[in-house]
């Protein structure tokens, strides 16, 4: 099965167009390949096994820790945008039990001014050249749409190309992609300066499932080979409350795809809205909820800004989920 801890033995048919009215259907899997012959390879997807690139162990849900090298970002703006203090924190959260840092230097909010090439060159290649001297002990991803930001933090030594634009915003990004040893495919509706004006879907979970489909299938066409890629849904990313909950819903859905799965709730708006949580950095309740469930559905990486938090829940969470078992296991 793609994820360790969670089996599906059962599809629910999802239906677009004019057969979009029709009740769903929950069918054993094998019966669903062989009814609908079309969504068999999408079937097999979900059960092959899954590898995750940069050596990461497939066996837990992993943790991303953020570090955003900025004056705005949403929930952190201005805490550590020196590069000093942010290498201190990236270190601080690998060892609170990081298994990746992911470094920003342009605030993706809603509303967010573009930031210009230069300047967040200026904001990331010193932390990331300091967490190399440091020795970080794991690996470092790099938060950026620019083509020559994700170069310059490859040949570093960076080593995830974590891109929100999947690949849309810089021509040159996908040559960049294709030396990196992982790259993270994201799905947002419009920029960020826009994105939350009216965001509109027919259907959010099949819309953003395509996208990502055809964006995996650009990056394929590109020689980036599909091991190296990993893909996120884009919570917040032009997207109103309704269609986060519908994508955290339809999750399992994104298995389908055939890559290790990455979600960003941490601290998000639609945690505040349900929460009556104004501040972001008080959201951390709500986030881990929200992350839990995503994990519980096959969710393999959580991006978050409360490490230490997260991971004692994580370890709670998997001492009392029993692994499924495995074909054969008769116990
Ligand atoms: N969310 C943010 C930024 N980068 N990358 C991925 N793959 N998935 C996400 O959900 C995601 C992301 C926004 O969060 P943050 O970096 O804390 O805020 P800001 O963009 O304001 O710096």
């Amino acid at each position: 099965m793609g994820v360790p801890w969670a089996a599906f033995a059962e599809v629910r048919v999802l239906h677009r167009g004019a057969a979009a009215d029709r009740p769903a259907e929950v069918l054993p899997a094998d019966a669903a390949a062989a009814l609908y012959p079309e969504a068999a390879a999408a079937i097999q997807r979900i059960s092959a096994p899954r590898t995750l690139p940069m050596a990461l162990p497939i066996g837990r849900p992993l943790v991303m820790g953020v570090v955003n090298v900025t004056p705005d970002s949403f929930s952190d703006g201005g805490q550590h945008d020196e590069a000093g203090p942010a290498i201190g924190h990236a270190l601080d959260l690998a060892e609170a039990g990081a298994d990746i840092v992911d470094i920003g230097g342009e605030s993706t909010r809603p509303g967010a001014i573009p930031v210009p090439e230069e300047e967040e060159l200026a904001r990331v290649l010193p932390v990331i050249e300091g967490l190399i001297d440091a020795g970080c002990p794991v690996p470092i991803s790099i938060d950026t749409r620019k083509a020559a930001v994700a170069e310059r933090a490859l040949a570093l030594g960076a080593q995830l190309f974590n891109d929100v634009s999947a690949l849309t915003h810089d021509p040159a990004s996908a040559g960049v992609a294709r030396k990196a040893p992982a790259l993270c495919l994201m799905h947002a509706q419009g920029d960020p300066q826009s994105m939350q004006a009216n965001p509109r879907y027919g259907d959010v979970l099949l819309d953003v499932y395509d996208f990502l489909s055809e964006r995996i299938a650009a990056a394929e066409a590109a020689g980036i080979p599909r091991e190296r890629i990993v893909i996120d849904p884009g919570i917040g990313f032009g997207k109103t409350m309704e269609h986060n909950l519908a994508l955290l819903r339809g999750l399992p859905l994104f298995q389908s795809l055939g890559c290790p799965l990455l979600l960003g709730v941490s601290r998000k708006r639609f945690i505040g809205t349900l929460s009556g949580v104004e501040t972001a950095a008080e959201r951390v309740h709500g986030s881990i909820a929200a992350a839990l469930t995503a994990v519980t559905q096959g969710a393999h990486i959580l991006r978050v800004h409360d490490v230490a938090a997260t991971v004692q829940a994580l370890r709670v969470w998997r001492a009392v989920t029993p692994s499924p078992p495995e074909p054969g296991d008769t116990a």
